[in-house]
């Protein structure tokens, strides 16, 4: 009370609100004004940042902080009264019909979606000290996740503009970061000038923190090195739908004409594959909200997609997060929790955290509900009596209970796709990985890399090329199949039947080899390739590619993850390539040529 001299009309009122939220402590240890007065007036500018970035304020926040730190003390489940069943959406066999069709319309509707990339986690779980957009997809061309997911992008703007004649849409990208690893991205985008994107597509929103919580009470938890701060941590991914609310940038998508809201994650090198289908899903149902997912091995990591049936007759198809399937299910009649069913998998899909919004429903809702997300906390208790806590906790939020709220007329759907084509991330530090039970993903980045060697190859399989099988190799205590390493650039290769136009004749690549097409003009036509052969060409040029290339090729070295004098890229992957020989080609001119050796 002595100090309130020192603080603004609006912080007095803040501090009023504290106090009437049971939060004095945060303030009794202060001394007579004239004695730190500058950290106490820091306080208070954080306490307001606290209020302003939480939907409701921060009284909201302790409000709902306290409301379910009292149901998980009382054991409440938070599906009570749920019955979960197996629900139906489209599954997908990539290449048929069906598949391309849907491709066709998914590069149609491009022009008319944004992309949001959910990039505000550190990956504890990984140990890896940068930020996961910067790690590389893969090493044979060491193009990181941020370049390809941007050049996914701008192929998808290309090829869906090229439909329409003339057409000048930019697509928007935001990028949610935080703290954590709002710097680092900026500075990545920076300083490779985007990717080339222009700077003006890209959209940066920081997530901020929420404060933690000390006690069942919800008394906020000061920071154990500064008396004026109050602890935060992160609050989840859920935050990227108040942020875009709250930017404004979904009135300003819908007023230039956007019309589907992409979401997606840091690590997942696959999910472009996935992308033109299941917009092609989201467009021709109709889907208000499509989930891409993948069929789930029991207790793998991602959570389930679940109809829940309430008693009171209301239904749900949401997520149920893989810590919270086991038990619903064991208190629903499945003795045996999550398991295996005869497919060998789960009978819950997997969701993969790529979700498509229809845009103008979307801001419906949010005008309702400003983006508030559904919340839930997970204090770890000192003992059985639940009565203090082994450290702060504080309330954390997901994107995919968005439809928690939604009304029952919602049209909710999900599209299966094949987790070889859509789904790799790169999540777990190899010792983690090593002991993932055997069938079960590894979600390393060892794995990472090597799922995209092998959806390519099968790709090109199925257009038609031969492509050796797979060696067997442990690297980091992980059994991998070490496919040829064949990767493209997204321009070449954006869509199944892009891929069918540019592979021809009988063409073949061995084990061993490694294939780079870096250009959207290169046709494979006859070629047979044992070694290491890199294409690159300019738009204007139309190459072809034909005959016998044979070289000794790269070799992979294994890499122990404890070998210090290796980067940590490498180490957290257990390889690295050896470039003994290699035919590279670069085409500069226009005009029609070919690579005939
Ligand atoms: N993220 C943020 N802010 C946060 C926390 C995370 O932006 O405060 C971002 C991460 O950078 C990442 C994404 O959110 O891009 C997901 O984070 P994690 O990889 O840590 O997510 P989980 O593995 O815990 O799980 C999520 C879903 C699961 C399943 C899984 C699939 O919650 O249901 O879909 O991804 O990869």
């Amino acid at each position: 009370r002595r100090n309130l001299h020192l603080l603004s009309h609006d912080q007095v009122e803040l501090a009023k609100m504290l106090l009437n939220e049971g939060q004095g402590h945060l303030f009794e240890h202060w001394p007579e004004p004239g004695v730190d007065d500058d950290k106490k007036r820091s306080f208070f500018d954080q306490v307001g940042r606290l209020n302003s970035s939480y939907p409701g304020g921060l009284a909201s926040y302790i409000q709902n902080a306290k409301k379910l730190l009292a149901d998980s003390k009382a054991g409440q489940n938070p599906y009570d009264g749920f019955t979960p069943s197996v629900p139906s959406g489209e599954v997908l066999t990539f290449g048929d019909e069906n598949f391309l069709s849907l491709e066709a319309a998914g590069v149609k509707e491009a022009r008319n979606a944004a992309f949001v990339l959910v990039a505000g986690g550190l990956g504890e779980r990984l140990g890896y000290k940068g930020i996961k957009v910067a790690l590389p997809r893969e090493t044979t061309t060491g193009k990181c996740f941020l370049q390809h997911y941007i050049e996914s992008i701008l192929a998808l703007q290309e090829a869906s503009c090229k439909l329409e004649g003339e057409c000048h849409i930019k697509i928007p990208f935001a990028i949610m970061t935080s703290d954590d690893t709002n710097a680092l991205t900026i500075n990545l985008l920076e300083s490779n000038s985007y990717f080339g994107m222009e700077a003006s597509q890209v959209i940066i929103l920081k997530q901020e923190k929420v404060a933690c919580l000390a006690d069942n009470d919800a008394r906020l938890a000061l920071d154990p090195n500064d008396k004026y701060k109050i602890q935060t941590k992160p609050h989840g991914h859920g935050d990227v739908h108040s942020l875009l609310y709250s930017s404004g940038l979904l009135e300003q998508w819908k007023s230039t004409g956007r019309k589907w809201v992409l979401f997606f994650q840091d690590t997942n090198g696959l999910l472009f594959n996935a992308i033109p289908s299941a917009l092609g899903v989201s467009a021709t149902k109709g889907y208000n909200v499509n989930s891409l997912a993948v069929p789930r091995k029991a207790k793998e990591a991602i959570g389930g997609i679940t109809k829940l049936t309430h008693d009171d007759g209301r239904t749900m198809v949401i997520n149920v997060e893989y810590n919270q399937l086991d038990p619903l299910l064991r208190a629903t009649g499945h003795p045996d929790g999550d398991a295996n069913c005869e497919t060998g998998y789960s009978p819950y899909p997997g969701n993969i955290n790529q979700l498509i919004l229809e845009l103008g429903p979307y801001i419906e809702e949010l005008k309702k509900t400003h983006g508030a997300i559904s919340e839930f906390v997970n204090p770890k208790y000192t003992d059985s009596t639940k009565t203090a806590f082994k450290s702060s906790t504080r309330l954390e939020c997901m994107m995919q209970d968005y439809p928690k709220t939604l009304p029952p007329t919602a049209k909710v759907g999900f599209t299966v796709m094949d987790t070889w084509l859509a789904y790799a991330p790169v999540k777990n530090n190899p010792e983690d990985a090593a002991k993932v039970p055997k069938g079960n993903p590894f979600h390393s980045a060892t794995s990472g890399e090597m799922a995209i060697y092998r959806a390519n190859s099968l790709i090109l399989r199925k257009a038609g090329a031969q492509i050796s099988d797979p060696a067997i190799t442990t690297f980091n205590g992980q059994e991998v199949e070490v496919w040829p390493r064949i990767t493209w650039s997204p321009r070449w290769g954006l869509t199944f039947k892009d891929v069918t136009q540019k592979v021809h004749g009988n063409s073949s690549v061995s084990q061993r080899s490694v294939l780079v097409i870096n250009g959207q003009n290169i046709v494979i036509d006859g070629l047979s390739l044992d070694g290491a052969l890199i294409v690159n060409s300019v738009d204007e040029a139309e190459v072809k590619v034909t005959g016998r290339v044979e070289n000794k090729g790269w070799t992979i070295r294994p890499v122990d993850h404890k070998d210090t004098s290796e980067k940590e890229e490498t180490r957290i992957r257990g390889f690295k390539f050896e470039k003994v020989e290699q035919l590279e080609v670069n085409y500069t001119e226009p005009g029609k040529h070919c690579l005939s050796p």
